[in-house]
């Protein structure tokens, strides 16, 4: 009598207990997403493409020469406020450009390509054709060339 009782308390108690275990060992832990990785450079720009970085205040560009006839140019605003690109075909070096109230003084001047002025943080571009020679590249928004966003660029 008292076996039997035993027995029928027991069994059902390991039965449940080992259903519970299996439960817990069942319950996969999330898979991890690995992130998806940066891959190096990724698509590169245009090629011949010439790469114009503009901020508070430089111009950098990447080259900083190109074969004559047609140039794209790709540029990237990375700074806080609009700014301009401007090719001047000129030997000078690139702080001597005739400057007038704080611009550079473009009555004496051809552009010989502009990306007009866009926005912080865009991206805007321009194909020019460019004849061999020195030119210098700057943003003439008012004091901008001044406070330093100039350089020059070579088309062989
Ligand atoms: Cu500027």
């Amino acid at each position: 009598m008292f076996r039997s009782y035993l027995r029928a308390v027991a069994v059902p108690f390991v039965v449940i207990a080992s259903l519970s275990l299996a439960a817990c060992g069942g319950s996969a832990a999330p898979a991890t997403t690995a992130p998806a990785s940066g891959g190096g450079t990724g698509a590169s720009a245009a090629e011949g493409a010439v790469k114009a970085t503009l901020k508070e205040f430089t111009i950098t560009l990447a080259p900083t020469s190109a074969k004559a006839g047609a140039v794209k140019v790709d540029a990237t605003n990375a700074g806080t406020l609009p700014h301009e690109l401007i090719f001047v075909k000129s030997d000078l070096a690139a702080d001597k450009l005739a400057v007038k109230d704080g611009n550079v003084d473009m009555n004496a001047l051809k552009a010989a390509g502009t990306i007009a002025q866009f926005d912080a943080g865009k991206s805007a571009s321009g194909s020019f054709t460019l004849t061999a020679g020195k030119y210098v590249v700057f943003c003439n928004i008012a004091g901008h060339y001044v406070g330093g966003m100039r350089t020059t660029f070579t088309v062989e």
